[in-house]
């Protein structure tokens, strides 16, 4: 069944037919640059095409902060209007074909109808997301936690959550839980450290006892917010300590945004892959805090970073080594579409680079102690201009060569506006 299509086929053609001449001039530029140092092209094109992320329900809406959200016109309403806007990120970029969906924002009558709407446009489900940092009406509230709450009945309702979440996922063909929780204290002397993380064990066995053959559980852990002084799942350290404590199946989830400014992450990175719990990614960007910007508009460097240990691992064939990527970002004074098919983009920059590293140089450089020769080597690869790569395995898998020129040439949002009539006084809020 050939998947539906939000935007007019015919108008990537007629994009790509004006930029394919310049693509392929490019292209052959970059194939003899690249054969000069060793590297075949095409290899490299065959990865990024073969290279998804998935994309976070909550991202194609307009973000916000504690002060204020600016919803935009024709912004999606419902999880549906979520996906058709997804399908047009698939459809433009070609490395999104899966979206990982939170509950209860997400949620619907019928999830059999979900799935079979998002097969529609060729969208697969990727992991679910649990939600229990925010209360609903006539339940018990998550003010002081959730999995690790000191009563008792709180906990269960927190755990009772996480398992009807699996039981969605299973229904939407998902193979993952990821479970962040916001649990945590804002004075010194408010929580008791230890027993809190005990309570938070003892209520995730419940929850992993509920995974199904096949699934991952991904912890992820977030150093601060909503929490000001201490947050139970603080950290890497922690999150790994759990996940060995709780399973096999169970892994750690790295939220690029989750760490300390100055916070090495690649190292974190590279220390999961060696002791094979490395789940998967949130990735974004940030300055100070977990800013949800866009992936790479601030720091490109980190992002590759992180890549080149992943592509390490990837080309030594790591054990163990699967991690899930996923974006989840707030999209607070852009277009949602547009930041989320240029975030895909920016990772796709980031893996061509990390595959353009000269391995056996960086290796040798680094078991002799050339420190400068190393740090060369990784910088002769970042400033790799790989975007005739990235624009021939879009243009390859049938996206458009220029995704944002498209969408904006089609009027999709401005279509939209009149299609989804909405109330745009803005609320506060990050969705
Ligand atoms: C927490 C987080 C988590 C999601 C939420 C929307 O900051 O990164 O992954 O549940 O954002
Ligand atoms: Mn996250």
């Amino acid at each position: 069944m050939t998947p539906r299509t939000p935007i007019d086929p015919d108008l990537i053609v007629r994009h790509n037919a004006r930029l394919q001449k310049d693509l392929a001039a490019d292209y052959e530029h970059l194939g003899t640059v690249l054969a000069r140092r060793g590297v075949d092209l095409e290899a490299i094109t065959a990865r990024i095409q073969r290279f998804t992320v998935a994309i976070p329900s909550w991202g194609v809406g307009s973000g916000g902060t504690r002060f204020a959200r600016f919803p935009i016109a024709g912004e999606p309403r419902n999880v549906f209007e979520k996906l058709e806007d997804c399908a047009v990120i698939q459809q433009l970029g070609r490395a999104t074909p899966t979206v990982s969906p939170h509950f209860p924002w997400d949620r619907v009558d019928d999830f059999r109808e979900l799935r079979e709407f998002a097969h529609s446009y060729g969208i697969v489900f990727d992991a679910v997301n649990s939600n229990t940092f925010e209360d609903l009406p006539g339940r018990l509230s998550y003010k002081f936690g959730s999995l690790t709450h000191t009563d008792k009945s709180v906990r269960e309702q927190a755990i009772a959550h996480n398992i009807e979440c699996i039981e969605i996922g299973q229904q939407l063909g998902s193979r993952a839980l990821t479970v962040w929780i916001g649990d945590g204290s804002n004075f010194p002397g408010q929580l008791n450290m230890s027993k809190a993380l005990e309570r938070y064990l003892e209520s995730m066995r419940v929850i992993v006892a509920a995974i199904p053959d096949g699934w991952r559980l991904f912890i992820e852990h977030k150093l601060y917010e909503p929490a000001l002084y201490s947050t139970v799942i603080a950290d890497w350290g922690t999150s790994y300590i759990c996940a060995t404590q709780l399973g096999a199946n169970v892994q750690c989830l790295v939220d690029l945004g989750h760490h300390a400014p100055t916070t090495n992450i690649e190292q974190i990175v590279s220390r999961l892959i060696q002791f094979e719990r490395l789940g998967g990614f949130h990735f974004n960007d940030s300055k100070y805090g977990d800013d949800d910007l866009d992936t790479g508009s601030v720091n490109p460097f980190q992002i590759f970073l992180v890549f080149n240990e992943l592509v390490d691992a990837e080309l030594r064939r790591a054990p163990g080594f699967a991690p899930v990527y996923m974006l989840d970002q707030s999209h607070n004074v852009t277009d949602p579409v547009e930041s989320l098919l240029e975030s895909a983009v920016a990772l796709q920059r980031a893996y061509a680079q990390a595959l353009v590293v000269d391995r056996d140089a960086l290796n040798s450089a680094q078991e002799g102690n050339d420190a400068l020769m190393a740090n060369r080597t990784l910088q002769n690869a970042v400033r790799m201009d790989v975007e005739s790569a990235i624009k021939m395995a879009r243009m390859r898998n049938g996206g458009a060569i220029d995704p944002v020129a498209v969408f904006r040439d089609s009027r999709y949002r401005q279509c939209k506006a009149s299609a989804r009539p909405q109330d745009l006084t803005g609320k506060s809020g990050i969705v």
